[in-house]
């Protein structure tokens, strides 16, 4: 299936031209980019949600995904699913897409899953994982559920690239309070303390809510509600934390579809906080110009490494560099050089 192909097919809605066109994006193959393109203007016109669920591994992030699946579905609204395993190479992520796939959605075309790896991200998972939610959205997907393993760095830009970011905690993990001490409670909208069919669910929730409580500090909202330009005050950061959202602690046990209504109410409810005062639109700015960004620095790099030749350059000039007779900076200024006079011509 070529360029046209694709096009043509993701206009028929046809599932395999959607795969088809995931796999270009991921593999960032030729023509991408102009299916990316041609899909733009479908986009950011409301209706399409995506969320991200992210946590410690064996959270119950997929069982949990599965019974938002069959909620969405009981209102009526198509479901795509991305699902990112940063941490293993291939299997992880694999494995999940085909559990859910088999358990629930197998028969229903308004569910869409799709697992994702590293292999499939050259220029940073989570830019390729937003074009994948792109993708997703244009094609008619009404929530698009992102899942990713783990609580890190890479993680938490993947999870962030979505509107609304759900932590789930267990009792037995026991990294619960380490990982909010790590930071991770900046990214989040919704909590969720699942497992809480096992001991220690009430404490962690408990704990959870006390860091919360610390982390908005009551008085100092107080003080900044008086002295806060009133600008400030309602347009508030483009990014989260949202002003004017209290970041909810919800029990669940995903195994039997318990708190998951729960879960979907404050989600429906966060979305309500960033349509108040514009923030909405402010995060979809903030992130098209990153977007935009990201594809310069791809752009540039891929340049870089053609015009210049780098390799070939940096190959013969290595010798000089290795004994001492030419300093890594200064290959790096002839290699610019010779940019700038191709540039030139
Ligand atoms: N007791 C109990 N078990 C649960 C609950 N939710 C999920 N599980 C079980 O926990 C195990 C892990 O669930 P998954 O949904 O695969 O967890 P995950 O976070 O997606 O795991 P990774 O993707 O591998 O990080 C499975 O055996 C689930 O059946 C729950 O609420 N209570
Ligand atoms: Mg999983």
């Amino acid at each position: 299936m070529g360029i046209d192909g694709v096009l043509e097919g993701l206009e028929r809605r046809d599932p395999a031209a959607l795969a088809r066109a995931i796999s270009l994006v991921e593999n960032q193959s030729d023509g991408y980019e102009r299916v990316l393109s041609h899909l733009h203007a479908r986009l950011g016109r409301g209706g399409s949600r995506r969320i991200g669920i992210t946590g410690p591994p064996g959270a119950g992030k997929s069982t949990l995904t599965e019974r938002l699946i069959q909620h969405y579905r009981g209102r009526g609204l198509r479901v795509g699913v991305i699902a990112v395993d940063p941490t293993s190479p291939f299997t992880g992520g694999a494995l999940l897409g085909d559990r859910i796939r088999m358990e629930s959605a197998s028969h229903d075309p308004d569910v869409f899953i799709r697992s994702m790896a590293t292999r499939g991200a050259h220029g940073g998972l989570a830019t390729t994982t937003e074009e994948v939610a792109d993708l997703l959205e244009a094609f008619g997907f009404e929530r698009i559920l992102i899942e990713t393993v783990g609580v890190g760095q890479t993680e938490l830009d993947v999870a962030r690239t979505a509107l609304s970011t759900v932590l789930v905690l267990v009792p037995e993990s026991g990294d619960g309070i380490q990982t909010l001490k790590a930071g991770v409670m900046e990214i989040a909208d919704v909590y969720v303390i699942n497992k809480s069919d096992r001991p220690g669910a009430d404490k962690l929730r408990a704990e959870v809510e006390v860091m919360l409580g610390i982390r908005q500090g009551n008085a100092f909202r107080h003080v900044r509600a008086h002295h806060a330009p009133a600008d400030r005050r309602t347009a508030g950061p483009p990014d989260r934390p949202a002003e004017g959202w209290d970041p909810p602690v919800i029990a669940t046990i995903a195994s039997r579809g318990e708190g998951v209504a729960a879960l979907a109410d404050a989600l429906d409810r966060h979305y309500g906080a960033l349509e108040v005062g514009g923030r909405l639109v402010a995060r979809r700015r903030e992130r098209l110009a990153q977007r935009t960004r990201a594809a310069l620095e791809r752009g540039v790099r891929q340049w870089i490494a053609v015009a210049a030749q780098v390799d070939d350059l940096l190959e013969r000039r290595l010798d000089d560099v290795v004994d001492g007779r030419r300093s890594p900076y200064e290959v790096a200024a002839e290699i610019l050089d010779q940019m700038k006079a191709g540039a030139g011509r």
